[in-house]
């Protein structure tokens, strides 16, 4: 990412903030600054598409975006749950070298999110033992839910 210092500081505050970047050291964090790029969606546009391969993870930086599924006997996918402002998505097509498992589309105009590529996360999360188990554990986690809720 080329940009200002200041704007520097204020993703790597921002980073500080989300729970699960809350423990890296302070080099890795600037290290995944240096490499973020910056995506806008408006309400209504997908970010991650059920089915599709996906090599990016996201960061929400503003705005809000909801999870939605095809499941078993229904032709609309269904409403899963909304991610706002320091959450995040698409780890599970990363960490399961599978494709994307949900849709993720953005719910309000200007919704911006911080991307991460594939070889930057594992450079984060891969280095990191107790994130990747961390990460890992929710993967399951979600699946066990894609089961129960009957996912295509
Ligand atoms: C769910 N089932 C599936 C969410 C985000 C991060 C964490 C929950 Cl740690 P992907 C689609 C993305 C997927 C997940 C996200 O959608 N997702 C879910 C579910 O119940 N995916 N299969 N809930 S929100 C969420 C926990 O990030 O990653 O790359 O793309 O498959």
């Amino acid at each position: 990412m080329k940009s200002t210092q200041a704007t520097q500081e204020e993703y790597f505050s921002f980073l500080r903030s989300v729970s699960l970047l809350r423990d890296l050291p302070e080099e890795k964090l600037s290290k995944i600054v240096d490499c973020l790029e910056i995506d806008y969606f408006d309400k209504g546009e997908y970010i991650i598409r059920e089915g599709e391969e996906g090599n990016t993870f996201f960061i929400i930086a503003k705005g809000e975006v909801c999870v939605t599924q095809t499941t078993g006997g229904c032709t609309e996918p269904r409403e899963i749950k909304t991610l706002g402002v320091g959450d995040y998505f698409g780890e599970k097509a990363l960490i399961s070298e599978d494709v994307r498992s949900a849709n993720i589309i953005s719910t309000e105009n200007d919704t911006q999110c911080l991307v991460v590529d594939r070889d930057n996360f594992n450079q984060m999360v891969g280095t990191y033992e107790e994130l990747q188990a961390y990460l890992k554990e929710y993967v399951e986690k979600l699946s066990r839910c894609d089961v129960r809720r009957n996912a295509q």
